[in-house]
C-alpha cells in the first residue's frame, strides 16, 4: 500500500442508515453504491449508478471518423434503465396536484399535442384575471369614492390595460399582409422511387397542412388587390417533422444572390422619406433598382401580367421557385421543382378591377378564402414535380441554381403526386395566422436544398426574423409551429419555455439518462445529401456568379412570347401604367432600354406611349453569346391553360332586383347557380323585401349601394317591366353594368332588361360586330336556354375579346 492510497472500504456497520444517508445528498457520493434499496432515495442512487455504469466509454467515438462515417452517422448508444426512477428530476414528483398533474408519461412532449390543447372556450365561464382569479366588476376601475381618484392598487385595471398595451407584434418585414387556413394533403400513390419524405410514401397518406397567402410589399393592413407577387407557404405537419414549402404564386424571382434581397425590398417598400406608395410596386425607388438589375427582367414580365392580380387565393398556382432535390431510402437524388395547380383553375382580375375592388373591400381575398372555407367549397390544388437528374441539369441552355430562370414543361414535364384540401379556417387569426413561423430550412429526410445562393440566404434569414417578430428562441413552441412529431433535444431556456424536462440530463452523449435523447443515425434521420462540387476549379471559395447566370432575357421573351394577345396587352398595360408613375424621366428610358432585349414592338410602342423622343438604345447584354433556349413557346406560361375543372364553386354573382321585375326567371338562375356552387345574391336598390310583378316577396340581402358591382363575377339582370323602369333611373345599376363589361364578365340580361344595356350605353356585340358570347340577352321565354349559355360563359371566367384599350364605355 503505498502513502496516499486509501485503505478499501469496510461494509459500514449499518447497512441501511448508512446508504440512506449517503442518498440523502447531493453535494457528494460513497465510493462504491451498495445494492441495498432502503429507501427511494436509495433506489434511485443505485440506479443512477446501475445506468450510468451500462456505459463504461462511449461507444460510438469510434465510428465518428472518416467520410464513411459522415456520409452514413451511426446511431446513438443508449442503455436501458433499471426503471423510471433514475431519470425524474425529482423524487417528490408523485406528489401531484391539480396543477403539477401526475409524473410526465413516458416519451411525451406534452407541448406538443392537437392544437385543441390550448383552445379555449369561454362559454359559461366567468371572466378572470390572467392568473384565474374571478373579476367580479369588469365596467368600473377602482377608485376613493365614486368621484375619487383611481387607485394604484387597482391590479384588475393594470393588468388589462398593461395587456393591450403589448397587444402588437412587429409585422413581417415582407409578406406581412396575409391569410391562412389549415387543410390536409393527400399522396396519390407511392412516390419513394424519388422521396423518402414521410407525406409522399403511401397512397391516400394524409398529412395536415397550414398555408398562408400573402402580398409581398403592403403592410399588415393594407390592401389585398394590389399588383405584386403573392407568397404561397404551405407548412406539411409531417410525421417526420415539419416540412415548410414557402413559395410564391409566380415560379421566379427578381434576383439571383441572397446578397441583393435587402435592396430589392428596400426600392420596392414605399419610400422612406414619406413613406408612399402604399402596397405598389409603381414608384421611382422599384424601377430604378429593377432597371439596373436586369437579371429581373423575366420577373417583371411576371409582376407585369395578370398573375400579380389573382382573381382568388384558389385560382392561383404555387410554386417553389428554387430547384430542391428528392432524395430516396437509398440515398440518391434528382432536383425537383415544386408545383401547386387549383384545381378551380387560374383566374385573375383586370387591372381597373383590382383598383376599384382595392376601395370598396381591401379584404377581398381574405374574405374570398374565408367565405369558400366556410361554405363548404374547400380551395384545392394539385402538388406536381419536375424531376431531372444533375447530367440532365448541366446540359440545360440555363443554370439550374438561377432563381430567375424557369425549368420549361416542354423540357421536363410535371408529374402529379397528391393534392392539397384546404378545408378549416382558423379558430383565431393572431394566434394562428400571426404567429404561423415558416421557414426554408424546416426540411424533412427526403427533401433537401439545391445549392441556390438565393435559397442559402432564406434558409438564413426566416428562423433570424422570427427571433424578433415572435420575441425569442422558443417561437418553435407557439401552437400553429410545433410539429406533430414528439420534440425531444437538449435545447433549453430562453424566454417563454413552455416545455418542462424531467431530469437532470441536458447533454449528449449522457450516461445518466441512458444515452436519451440518442442521435437518430441515418436509418431514422436527416442526413444531408452529399452533393459535389464537380469541376476543380470550383472549388475556391469566391463571391461570383456562374456564367449562364449573365443571360437576363431568353426566358422574358418565352414567358411574353406564350401569353394570348389579351394578357401581353395587359403586360403592356401594366408597365406604361408603372413607368408613368415614375417621375424620373431616366430610370423610365433604362427600362424601355432593358425591354429592347425583350421585345422591340412591346418597347417602342411603350416609348412612345410615355412621350419619349426617341426609342432608347437597347441595355448592353451581359454576355456575348447566349445558349439557344430549349423551348421558346410555352403555351403552359398562359393563364388560360389552366381553366380548371369547371366548376363554378365560390364565383358570386349579383342578381338584380327591384320591386315590379319578374320572380320566376331571377329564383330559376339562383337556383342553378347555387346546384353549381356559386353564390347568387339578390341585390336590391336596398336591402330588404321586393315584391316581384307577380306578389312573390323576395329578400334583397346586398344593396346596390354596399356592395359596387365590381366585387361580383358575373351580373343577372332580370325581367318584368315595372321593375326595369325603376333601375333603368338608377345610376349605380349603369354604372354596375358599366364595370362588369368592361371587366369582360358575363352578363346575363333578362328579357325587359335590353334597356338598360341601352340606356347604360353598353355595346351588346364585340368592336368587330362579332358576337359577344360572355353576353347573353334572351327573350323571356328563353331563360332556360340563357341561362345555359351564361354559366357556359361563367365556366370560361371571362370574354376578354370584348377587351379594347382604351375601354368604350
Ligand atoms: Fe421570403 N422572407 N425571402 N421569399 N418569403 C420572408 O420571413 C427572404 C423569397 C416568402 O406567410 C420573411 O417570416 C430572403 C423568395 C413567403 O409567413 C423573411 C429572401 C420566395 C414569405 C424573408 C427571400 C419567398 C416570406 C419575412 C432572398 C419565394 C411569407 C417574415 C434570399 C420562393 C411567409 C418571415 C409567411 C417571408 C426573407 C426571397 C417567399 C424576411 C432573405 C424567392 C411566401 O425572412
Amino acid at each position: 500500500m503505498t502513502k496516499n492510497s486509501r485503505p478499501a472500504a469496510k461494509a459500514p456497520a449499518k447497512p441501511s442508515a448508512a446508504v440512506k444517508s449517503a442518498a440523502r445528498n447531493t453535494d457528494s457520493g460513497p465510493a462504491t453504491v451498495g445494492s441495498a434499496m432502503a429507501d427511494l432515495p436509495a433506489r434511485k442512487m443505485l440506479e443512477v449508478e446501475q445506468l450510468a455504469a451500462q456505459m463504461p466509454v462511449n461507444p460510438n467515438k469510434a465510428v465518428e471518423h472518416g467520410l464513411q462515417a459522415g456520409l452514413q452517422p451511426s446511431t446513438g448508444a443508449t442503455a436501458e434503465p433499471p426503471s423510471r426512477v433514475p431519470l425524474g428530476s425529482t423524487l417528490s414528483e408523485d406528489n401531484g396536484s391539480e396543477k403539477t398533474g401526475s409524473i410526465a408519461p413516458e416519451g411525451l412532449n406534452a407541448t406538443i399535442e392537437p392544437l385543441d390543447r390550448v383552445r379555449v372556450d369561454a362559454s359559461g365561464q366567468v371572466l378572470t384575471t390572467n392568473l384565474g382569479v374571478a373579476v367580479a366588476d369588469n365596467q368600473n376601475s377602482l377608485k376613493y369614492g365614486l368621484r375619487g381618484p383611481a387607485l394604484l392598487e387597482d391590479f384588475v385595471l393594470r393588468e388589462k390595460i398593461t395587456h393591450f398595451d403589448h397587444e402588437r407584434i412587429p409585422e413581417r418585414i415582407v409578406h406581412a399582409r396575409g391569410s391562412a387556413a389549415h387543410g390536409f394533403f393527400e399522396c396519390y400513390a407511392p412516390f419513394t422511387r424519388y422521396t423518402r419524405a414521410a407525406p409522399f410514401r403511401e397512397k391516400g397518406k394524409v398529412t395536415p397542412v397550414f398555408v398562408r397567402f400573402s402580398t409581398v410589399a403592403g403592410e399588415r393592413g393594407s390592401k389585398d388587390t394590389a399588383r405584386d407577387v403573392r407568397g404561397f407557404a404551405v407548412k406539411f405537419y409531417t410525421d417526420e417533422g415539419n416540412w415548410d414549402l414557402v413559395g410564391n404564386n409566380i415560379p421566379v424571382f427578381f434576383i439571383q444572390d441572397a446578397m441583393k434581397f435587402p435592396d430589392l425590398v428596400h426600392a420596392v417598400k414605399p419610400e422612406p422619406h414619406h413613406q408612399m406608395p402604399q402596397a405598389a410596386s409603381a414608384h421611382d425607388t422599384f424601377w430604378d433598382f429593377v432597371s439596373l438589375m436586369p437579371e429581373s427582367t423575366h420577373m417583371l414580365m411576371w409582376v407585369m401580367s395578370d398573375r400579380a392580380i389573382p382573381r382568388s387565393f384558389a385560382t392561383m398556382q404555387g410554386f417553389g421557385v428554387h430547384t430542391f432535390r428528392l432524395v430516396n431510402e437509398q440515398g440518391e437524388s434528382v432536383f425537383c421543382k415544386f408545383h401547386w395547380t387549383p384545381t378551380a383553375g387560374t383566374h385573375s382580375l383586370v387591372w381597373d378591377e383590382a383598383v376599384k375592388i382595392s376601395g370598396a373591400d381591401p379584404d377581398y381575398h381574405r374574405r374570398d378564402l374565408w367565405e369558400r372555407i366556410e361554405a363548404g367549397a374547400y380551395p384545392e390544388y394539385e402538388l406536381g414535380v419536375q424531376i431531372f437528374t444533375e447530367e440532365q441539369a448541366d446540359a440545360f441552355s440555363f443554370d439550374i441554381l438561377d432563381a430567375t430562370k424557369i425549368v420549361p414543361e416542354e423540357l421536363v414535364p410535371i408529374t402529379p403526386v397528391g393534392r392539397m384540401v384546404l378545408n378549416r379556417n382558423p379558430d383565431n387569426f393572431f394566434a394562428e395566422t400571426e404567429q404561423v413561423a415558416f421557414c426554408t430550412a424546416n426540411v424533412v429526410p427526403g427533401i433537401d436544398f439545391s445549392n441556390d445562393p438565393l435559397l442559402a440566404g432564406r434558409i438564413h434569414s426566416y428562423v433570424d426574423t422570427q427571433l424578433t417578430r415572435l420575441g425569442g428562441p422558443n417561437f418553435h413552441e407557439i401552437p400553429i409551429n410545433a410539429p406533430i412529431r414528439q420534440v425531444h433535444n437538449n435545447q433549453r431556456d430562453g424566454l417563454h419555455r413552455q416545455a418542462i424536462h424531467r431530469g437532470r440530463v441536458a447533454y449528449e452523449p449522457n450516461s445518466l439518462a441512458g444515452g436519451c435523447p440518442f442521435q437518430a443515425g441515418a436509418a431514422q434521420g436527416f442526413v444531408t445529401f452529399p452533393a459535389r462540387l464537380r469541376a476543380q476549379e470550383e472549388q475556391v471559395k469566391v463571391r461570383g456568379k456562374p456564367e449562364k447566370f449573365a443571360d437576363h432575357y431568353t426566358q422574358a421573351r418565352l414567358f411574353l412570347d406564350s401569353q394570348s394577345p389579351a394578357e401581353q396587352s395587359h403586360i403592356e398595360q401594366a408597365f406604361r401604367f408603372e413607368l408613368s408613375k415614375v417621375t424620373v424621366p431616366a430610370i423610365r428610358a433604362r427600362v424601355v432600354s432593358m425591354l429592347r432585349n425583350v421585345n422591340e414592338d412591346l418597347a417602342t410602342r411603350l416609348a412612345q406611349d410615355l412621350g419619349m423622343a426617341a426609342v432608347p438604345d437597347a441595355m448592353p447584354l451581359a454576355i456575348d453569346v447566349v445558349a439557344a433556349p430549349e423551348v421558346t413557346v410555352s403555351n403552359a406560361l398562359s393563364l388560360l391553360a389552366r381553366p380548371g375543372d369547371g366548376s363554378l364553386k365560390g364565383r358570386k354573382v349579383a342578381v338584380i332586383v327591384a320591386p315590379g321585375i319578374e320572380a320566376d326567371s331571377v329564383l330559376q338562375v339562383q337556383e342553378a347557380l347555387e346546384a353549381e356552387g356559386a353564390v347568387a345574391r339578390l341585390m336590391g336598390p336596398r336591402i330588404g323585401p321586393v315584391a316581384a310583378a307577380d306578389g312573390t316577396v323576395l329578400d334583397a340581402d346586398v344593396s346596390l349601394e354596399n356592395e359596387p358591382g365590381f366585387l361580383f363575377d358575373a351580373l343577372v339582370l332580370p325581367d318584368g317591366i315595372a321593375g326595369v323602369n325603376l333601375l333603368v333611373e338608377n345610376g349605380r345599376v349603369l354604372e354596375h353594368l358599366k364595370d362588369q363589361h368592361r371587366h369582360c364578365k358575363p352578363i346575363l340580361v333578362l328579357g325587359e332588361s335590353t334597356k338598360l344595356l341601352t340606356a347604360g350605353n353598353v355595346n351588346a356585340t364585340l368592336a368587330d360586330g362579332g358576337e359577344d358570347e360572355a353576353l347573353v340577352v334572351v327573350g323571356s321565354d328563353e331563360a332556360t336556354d340563357g341561362i345555359a349559355r351564361f354559366l357556359a360563359a361563367m365556366r370560361r371566367h371571362r370574354n376578354f375579346s370584348r377587351e379594347t384599350d382604351p375601354p368604350r364605355v
